[in-house]
């Protein structure tokens, strides 16, 4: 059943913009006098000089080459400079190449919605730009056209032998008899090359960029000439682009689809497709792979620029290649530990400058086990709701990792002997945080505050139908459920099991492969719009940039961050150290007892706050079997909830019929809010 095609997509404006070199550019801002000399960025290993991330322009005439390691590249060209990429904690520090490319995406959205691709890739549409530019002064009339558009490349100008080829470029702007998409495409020549000049004014490097009538396009073109030049696929050009472009440099052909398409039907060329009905494409590949085939041998492709300057997750990783292998837990803590710093450090970093808070903690890991000869098992990727707090996603990543390593052994049937386990390995391991939100504007209440967040500490001591009930709150109805691991697996000896883990299958960008290599993985999800956010669920943060936070959250938020710190800080003198953490760290979870979670059901006149059933998605009969006995909590400990909070849980003490109407029913518990970190 063929699926409808994007209509009218020739008629956009879009171009993709990719810096040159980057961290090399990074590099030489920094230290002036490498400018024009051949060098590299070589990653944080010693071995062999450290392998080349970076390349300049100048010593790949030479023949280096990014594959090629430090000592390599000396021997190629002795005079190369090679640069170590920053360190911190022991691995790459990649915040000065993030940032330059954050300056970089701020001036390239200044003309048109931005999307973010990698840490140096930036796709605009400037559609509506280049309307406007038709409509109030159009390339046509022109009387000068600036020097760097005329540099442009565009592909089917004729420019033979001997002809000016500027003056040819001139001419195609120029032309009046262009039909509309053309002379599109022709302001976009400007725009871009005139924003491409701002970008090497403000920061002083260059990018090359690709201008076309669709993302797919776009990004074909921007590479194809490097560095600083622009290149430009008008419509009549595309089938000759695509004749003879190798099916594999086609984005997503790389792997295993393109391979399939090489040996299985033959296909060389993107070209090559064009001999295939739609329905023979969708028979072979499915119907949404086929009909995209179909598209792509056409040069159709109706995907939308994402306005999104930021990026989508964050992530910290390291390799820890050959003999570097990561042999025993504690030493696979220790360096989960160091990546969850920093990735934590990034989450409040984000949460800071742009008001936003991830939702999704995954770890990720490639592993071997030396006494099995189906080494293509893979380590499983494993993921959980994310709390703020260094300590707390150190104890969640290793929880994660815990998981993990108990699968892959298991599946072998493994042992281990205490912290040490035998035959195993890791060589790679990177935590993320994903489903990134903006944090909401809009009056705190209790509801908003306690809905949906969790912890492992807290889920770790609850049944399995509570965790899936747990774990689903946090989540729109419809999206993910984070599932128990399997604990019929064959058992190692960890501390304790993990809760609401889930299988994460690994979906690495292009930016992930690189960052990966390069010891940081940054890789995008999409993300989802959820309502709730918890200042307290984020007191990590909070703690950790106490210093140095400014918030500039809604006014409700700020007040309420206020109060809470005030009165904190007030009864610590006070009364010293009991607090309401206190209380809800010692907790005797009574699942008999009076509970304050959920929907609560209040026996009138009685002293009893209990959870009733929670039902979502067909959940129906998961019960909340944890909670607390309203009786035990001390009155002055209330005092340390903001007044909002304060007057809810004075609503939920009161007899059923008086509550009142607006009380938002939810499904959350109170614990999750104090569930302390181990290590804190
Ligand atoms: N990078 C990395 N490891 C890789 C590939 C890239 O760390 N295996 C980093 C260093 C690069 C940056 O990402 O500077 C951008 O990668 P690109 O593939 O865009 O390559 P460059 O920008 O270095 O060069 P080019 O001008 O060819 O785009």
């Amino acid at each position: 059943m063929p699926v409808a095609k994007p209509e009218s997509s020739d008629s956009r404006v879009i171009a993709h913009v990719d810096m040159d070199c980057f961290y090399v550019q990074v590099e030489q801002r920094k230290q002036p006098q490498l400018r024009g000399l051949p060098t590299a960025v070589v990653q944080y290993n010693e071995w062999k000089g450290g392998a080349l991330i970076a390349v300049s322009y100048e010593a790949r005439k030479f023949g280096i080459k990014r594959s090629m390691r430090g000592e390599e590249a000396k021997e190629v060209c002795p005079q190369v400079q090679l640069v170590q990429v920053p360190v911190a904690r022991g691995k790459a520090d990649l915040s000065g190449y993030r940032n330059a490319g954050s300056e970089v995406v701020s001036i390239l959205a200044r003309r048109g919605r931005c999307e973010r691709a990698s840490i140096d890739e930036v796709y605009l549409d400037l559609t509506d730009a280049a309307e406007m530019m038709l409509a109030d002064n159009p390339p046509q009339g022109m009387e000068t056209i600036d020097e760097e558009a005329l540099k442009s490349h565009i592909l089917g100008l004729n420019n033979e032998d001997g002809s000016d080829v500027k003056e040819n470029v001139r001419k195609w702007i120029h032309r009046h008899n262009a039909d509309h998409r053309d002379k599109l495409l022709a302001c976009g020549i400007l725009i871009v090359a005139e924003l491409r000049m701002q970008v090497l004014k403000e920061t002083e490097f260059t990018c090359s960029a690709g201008i076309a009538h669709n993302k797919m396009l776009a990004k074909l073109a921007s590479g194809m000439n490097k560095p600083a030049q622009q290149t430009v696929v008008p419509f009549s050009s595309v089938k000759g682009l695509l004749d003879t472009l190798p099916i594999r440099k086609m984005k997503q052909l790389g792997g295993k689809l393109g391979i399939s398409l090489q040996m299985d039907m033959g296909v060389n060329t993107v070209g090559d497709l064009l001999q295939f009905p739609e329905e023979k494409l969708q028979e072979r590949y499915g119907i949404n792979t086929g009909t995209w085939l179909w598209n792509i041998a056409r040069g159709i492709s109706g995907e939308e620029v994402e306005g999104r300057l930021l990026p989508k997750s964050h992530g910290s990783g390291k390799t820890f290649p050959g003999p570097r292998a990561l042999k025993t837990v504690p030493a696979v803590q220790h360096w989960l530990n160091q990546l969850c710093e920093e990735l934590s450090e990034r989450l409040c970093s984000d949460l800071d400058q742009n008001k936003r808070i991830a939702h999704t903690l995954t770890l990720h890991a490639r592993a071997y086990k030396s006494s099995d000869s189906d080494s293509q098992k893979k380590f499983p990727s494993k993921s959980c709701p994310l709390r703020y707090g260094t300590a707390k996603i150190q104890e969640d990543a290793f929880n994660l990792f815990q998981a993990g390593l108990r699968e892959y052994i298991g599946f072998y049937g493994g042992k281990t002997r205490g912290s040490h386990c035998r035959g195993w390995g890791i060589t790679s391991l990177s935590v993320s945080a994903s489903k990134i939100v903006p944090i909401p504007s809009g009056t705190c209440s209790i509801a908003k505050y306690f809905h949906g967040q969790s912890t492992s500490h807290f889920s770790s001591m609850q049944s399995s139908d509570n965790l899936n009930t747990e774990a689903t709150l946090s989540l729109p109805s419809g999206s993910e459920c984070y599932s128990e691991v399997n604990l019929s697996e064959p058992k190692i000896d960890f501390p304790k099991e993990e809760s609401w883990i889930k299988d994460t299958v690994p979906d690495l960008d292009l930016q992930e492969q690189k960052d990966l290599s390069s010891t940081l993985s940054e890789k995008t999800q999409d993300g989802f719009i959820q309502e709730d956010i918890s200042p307290l669920l984020l007191s990590g943060c909070l703690e950790q940039n106490r210093s140095k936070q400014q918030w500039d959250l809604s006014k409700d938020e700020s007040q309420f961050k206020s109060e809470y710190k005030e009165r904190k800080g007030k009864r610590l003198k006070d009364k010293g150290t009991y607090s309401i953490i206190e209380l809800f760290k010692s907790y005797n979870p009574n699942p008999s007892g009076s509970f304050l979670s959920h929907e609560y059901n209040r026996t009138v006149g009685g002293t009893d706050v209990s959870s009733s059933s929670y039902s979502r998605d067909g959940e129906e009969g998961r019960r909340e079997a944890w909670g607390y006995n309203i009786d035990e909590i001390d009155p002055s400990v209330m005092e340390e909830l903001p007044p909002e909070i304060q007057d809810e849980i004075k609503a939920w003490m009161q007899p059923h019929e008086q509550r009142p109407n607006n009380m938002v029913k939810r499904s959350c518990t109170i614990s999750h809010y104090f569930s302390p970190s181990k290590k804190s």
